[in-house]
């Protein structure tokens, strides 16, 4: 099921499910666990993230960058696994953006009482590939915006396996999720996970 949701953005219901992403979350997470990122104005952000793939979006005093190694273990960034990249590649051509290759998947856990804030993603290198969302576990409420920060926002609710697939004049939108309900999900417990492909060199 293709649900349009705005030039250059569409949903693709259940397009994840049954490709055992969320034991493959737990293999990169052993490696390179979730934490809390701060700020460069020194806050912590309430999501919890972790990375896999060649880049791995980071924040701190510094600010926001893709970085080649993690900074709690220096080590590279666990490698992504095939069902990520495959997934990536099959959504973002169902989408109409063919030979998508995502170099940096970003993975969020949202816990209950846990939101994203209204923000635009500008920090990769390529804003003309598209981006690819994953959700898994517990349902979340997207909010998505237009390009200017005053534009009306929409709602939309996403459930686990939902793919969304952003690109053309949708990648600059402004975009966040509102504060996860209680609940829990027999495959995340009391969590929702994003995996969030991007193209960021
Ligand atoms: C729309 N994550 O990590 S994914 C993020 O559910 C982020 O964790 C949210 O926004 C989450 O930056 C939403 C969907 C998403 C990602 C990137 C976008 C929507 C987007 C870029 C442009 C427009
Ligand atoms: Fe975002």
């Amino acid at each position: 099921r293709n649900e349009p949701i705005a030039t250059g953005a569409m949903i693709l219901r259940g397009f994840a499910l049954d490709l055992g992403l969320v034991a493959d979350v737990g293999q990169v997470s052993d490696a390179a666990p979730f934490r809390h990122f701060q700020t460069p104005g020194g806050r912590q952000i309430g999501v919890e993230m972790t990375n896999c793939g060649a880049l791995g979006w980071v924040s701190d005093r510094r600010g926001y960058r893709y970085e080649p190694h993690d900074p709690l273990t220096d080590r590279p960034w666990p490698r992504m696994p095939q069902a990520f990249r495959e997934l990536a590649r099959d959504a973002a051509a169902r989408a109409g953006f063919a030979d998508f290759a995502p170099d940096a998947c970003l993975i969020n856990r949202y816990v209950p009482g846990i939101k994203m804030g209204l923000h635009q993603d500008r920090d990769e290198g390529d804003m003309g590939a598209p981006i690819v969302s994953v959700s898994l576990g517990l349902p979340a409420t997207f909010q998505f915006g237009g390009t200017d920060r005053r534009d009306p926002v929409v709602r939309h609710p996403l459930d686990h396996g939902d793919v969304v697939v952003w690109g053309g004049p949708a990648r600059l939108a402004w975009h966040g999720v509102l504060t996860l309900k209680d609940g829990a999900h027999p495959e995340t417990g009391r969590a929702r996970i994003n995996l969030t492909f991007r193209k960021a060199a």
